[in-house]
């Protein structure tokens, strides 16, 4: 009887091992350096933000959004009794009207885009990949750490990105401005009120960045085992913090919510490669997408 109760225990402390591992002193160091490599590459206070191209608004009013009637539109809303000549092709007066947006928050993105590159570099094991996988990883991975990076803006307020002045407040409207269907754009925003609902610590939001990139799965990586491996490690370390540094209270499930937040930001870039190919095209100014993002989404006309 006594050595059943002796067995149980042992049982039940094995157990209790299995689930609240202790946080390493190597992965208090990982997470020590994630959140340095991340406060040293976003800068909360958004002083950067008056570089990009500035943001044009729209006025709001159901004619600003008419792009099918451009010609209507200009001659109506102007004294001219001609077309004026930069809108001379029909197309390129509905761009100016339905992409308003696109230089900024195209610049924001290629801004973001540098980054996460910063980020990357920072993290234990990415700078020992070959670079044609680092690259890899990056054009996979970049808009998913834009937009999970993003929650530090993100403000359940009134469900915008909030980065300083009313200026560089950005709402849904704003992003249909650069041309963003509504389709994906509720989904987006859905996706981010509910990462801030999950209230994470600054820990596992660098920790789910670090994962999201580390993805051996991605299109065109080479040296999957070692892309695997990183990936493992950072997992290993969110659990182990998840146990022993979240309250009780809310690390139920935390950590399979957070995979799951993985998913749905897969299907958020599928569904944005599928709109930037198609804003990409209709950018009649080329000018309008920097560089750096055409290399990293993609360049149609190359
Ligand atoms: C603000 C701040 O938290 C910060 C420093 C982050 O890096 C980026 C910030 C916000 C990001 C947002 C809010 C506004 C709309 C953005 C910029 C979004 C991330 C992506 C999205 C874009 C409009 C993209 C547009 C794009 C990018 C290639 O497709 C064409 C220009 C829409 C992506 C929808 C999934």
């Amino acid at each position: 009887r006594k050595k059943e109760i002796i067995m149980k225990r042992k049982l039940e402390d094995s157990a209790r091992e299995v689930h609240t591992p202790q946080l390493l002193e190597e992965q208090e160091r990982l997470i020590a350096t994630l959140i340095e490599a991340h406060r040293k590459t976003y800068d909360a206070s958004y002083s950067d933000f008056s570089q990009f191209r500035p943001p044009k608004r729209g006025d709001g009013s159901p004619e600003c959004r008419n792009a099918t009637n451009p010609f209507l539109m200009s001659l109506l809303n102007s004294d001219m009794d001609e077309l004026p000549k930069a809108s001379a092709s029909g197309a390129e007066a509905a761009a100016g009207d339905e992409l308003s947006m696109l230089p900024h928050l195209a610049d924001l993105v290629s801004y973001s885009i540098q980054k996460v590159i910063g980020f990357a570099k920072m993290i234990p094991g990415f700078k020992e990949l070959c670079t044609e996988d680092q690259i890899s990883l990056l054009k996979a991975s970049a808009i998913e750490i834009i937009i999970l990076r993003s929650n530090e803006s993100f403000t359940m307020e009134d469900n915008s990105w909030t980065c300083g002045s009313n200026e560089f407040k950005y709402q849904i409207g704003d992003v249909m401005q650069a041309g963003h269907k509504l389709e994906l754009l509720e989904p987006l925003v859905k996706f981010q009120v509910n990462m801030k609902k999950l209230d994470l610590h600054e820990a596992e939001h660098v920790l789910l960045m670090a994962i999201c990139l580390f993805s051996p799965d991605r299109p065109g990586v080479q040296d999957r085992c070692r892309v695997e491996e990183v990936q493992e490690h950072l997992t290993e370390t969110l659990r182990a913090y998840i146990a022993c540094r979240h309250p009780l209270s809310c690390k139920h499930m935390l950590y399979t919510k957070m995979v799951e937040k993985l998913t749905e930001l897969r299907s958020l870039n599928e569904e944005h490669s599928k709109q930037y190919l198609q804003i990409s095209q209709d950018a009649v100014n080329k000018e309008d997408l920097p560089p750096l993002l055409l290399e990293v989404f993609g360049n149609p006309t190359a």
